[in-house]
């Protein structure tokens, strides 16, 4: 058995993927991404361990280590990830925080393996956590976990992370375990959330639901404990990202993708998983539109929509994607010429230098969820504009509005006041764009990645 940890992560996935070599050999690489590069650090002055699945269904892995980080492999049987991940995690409660912007599925089968998955995360981080460790318990998959855990290790310090938005009572009513899911979260010291809203709304679930009594942002349980409900709004590796936009082959590679798509006034952009809450058809609506009406001439401007596959063996995202794949086939088909589509659409994922080469290709970056807990999409392109050029198109519905006040916010569902604003951001002054530009990138600079899990776990340990 693996030496105990004082630190650990409970996440559903393992922060590394398998990569297998045309020989059949296979290895592990860290997973891209900021909660990773934010925790690692932590994790390695701490000695501390990540559990979590590690991707590959109807496996047993033991405990390995990567870069540095204890890795603690969880399985799950083929059925569970149908259940609990593609079913209750995915089409449960995905769209049930999303402001139920698709309809949730309630199915008891889903719920039962949610459970019984929850209890096996539970069991392992019992078994890993030394005595008093700090245990911190990320996202929706994994919301019954920090009671589970305290019945079994009361003498551990629980925090739990929620990373997509938490929904108004109306909304959360709705969910047939709805009691069982806030004690769970209840089991934690810190529920951190993305946005003040977060907070309250859960706040007043508490009030409503058990009768539970709060002061501030402390929720009292009725059994001596106090639970804090505190928003930590998530960010980017600011610095990483503003080093590699400065490499001279990324520029290079930007100015290439603009010579490529043959020197257009205007590149706009969209980066996003295929989901139906990142308003991927909303914007391209508006730009199709705008096209229609001759508002914007199809020479001077061209879409750049990049959209990961995502969570394939759920309906709904089969049916978008092929909605979507109709949608961006009509424009292109109405407003083509020869040589140019004014929609360029990839359906793959990319690598981080290919994608910072084009935000910083971008004019216009577009982000319009229809909800999202924080959006880093939004906060990467900032990062990647040293150069004061780019003017960000923002949702209001997602978590980043709160702190990126100088984008251009609109609200997705107006298709009008979206083609209205898209088009002002493309005709603002470079002046106009670079006093925004600059006001965010105090912000997301000051807040990174880094302090936001330094402020969490200072928060959590206090
Ligand atoms: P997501 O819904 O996945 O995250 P987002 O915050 O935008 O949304 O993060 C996506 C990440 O994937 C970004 O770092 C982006 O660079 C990367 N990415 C997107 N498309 C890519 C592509 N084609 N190739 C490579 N990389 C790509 C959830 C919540 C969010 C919250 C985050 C973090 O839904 O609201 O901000 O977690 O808490």
């Amino acid at each position: 058995m693996a030496a105990r940890s004082s630190f650990l992560i409970v996440a559903n996935r393992l922060p590394v993927d398998r990569s297998v070599q045309p020989d059949g050999t296979a290895s592990w690489r860290r997973s891209p991404g900021g909660l990773v590069t934010a925790i690692a650090p932590v994790m390695q002055r701490r000695h501390g361990a990540w559990l979590g699945w590690h991707g590959a269904p109807e496996e047993e892995l033991g405990p390995f280590e990567q870069d540095g980080m204890n890795l603690i492999p969880v399985p799950l049987s083929e059925q569970e990830v149908q259940l609990y991940y593609e079913g209750f995690s995915n089409a449960t409660l995905w769209p049930l925080y999303h402001d139920v912007v698709a309809p949730p599925v309630f199915e008891r089968h889903m719920w039962d393996a949610y459970r019984k998955v929850n209890e096996r995360f539970a069991d392992a981080a019992a078994e890993a956590a030394d005595e008093g460790a700090v245990v911190w318990v990320q996202d929706y998959q994994l919301q019954l976990v920090p009671a589970m855990l305290r019945k079994r290790r009361p003498d551990l310090r629980i925090g739990f992370f929620l990373h997509i938005p938490f929904p108004p009572v109306e909304l959360f009513w709705r969910l047939p375990w709805r009691t069982e899911l806030v004690e769970g979260l209840l089991g934690a010291d810190l529920v951190g959330f993305q946005r003040p809203g977060g907070a309250s709304n859960f706040i007043r679930l508490c009030r409503r639901l058990l009768g539970l009594s709060y002061k501030g942002n402390e929720v009292y349980t009725g059994d001596g404990r106090s639970v804090t409900a505190q928003a930590f709004p998530i960010s980017v590796d600011f610095s990483e990202l503003d080093t590699l936009v400065r490499e001279p082959h990324i520029v290079q590679r930007a100015k290439e993708i603009r010579s490529d798509l043959g020197d257009p006034e205007h590149v706009l952009l969209g980066v996003d998983r295929l989901d139906y809450t990142k308003g991927i058809g909303q914007r391209l609506e508006a730009f199709g539109e705008l096209l229609a009406e001759g508002r914007l001439n199809a020479s001077e401007a061209v879409f750049i929509q990049i959209a990961t596959p995502s969570r394939e063996r759920v309906e709904e995202y089969r049916r978008l994607r092929d909605d979507i794949e109709l949608q961006v086939g009509r424009i292109n088909g109405e407003h083509s010429m020869l040589g140019h589509q004014p929609i360029q659409y990839f359906h793959q994922s990319y690598d981080r230098e290919e994608l910072a080469a084009l935000y910083l290709a971008a004019d216009v970056m577009v982000v319009t969820p229809l909800r999202d807990g924080m959006n880093l999409v939004a906060k990467e392109y900032v990062a990647c504009h040293n150069d004061l050029r780019g003017a960000l198109v923002l949702s209001e519905f997602a978590g980043a509005a709160d702190e990126l006040r100088q984008s251009y916010l609109v609200n997705p569902y107006d298709v009008e006041g979206l083609k209205r604003t898209m088009l002002a951001a493309m005709r603002a002054t470079p002046h106009e764009v670079a006093r925004r530009m600059r006001t965010m990138r105090r912000r997301v600079s000051t807040y990174d990645v880094d302090r936001w899990a330094s402020e969490f776990l200072t928060a959590l340990e206090s």
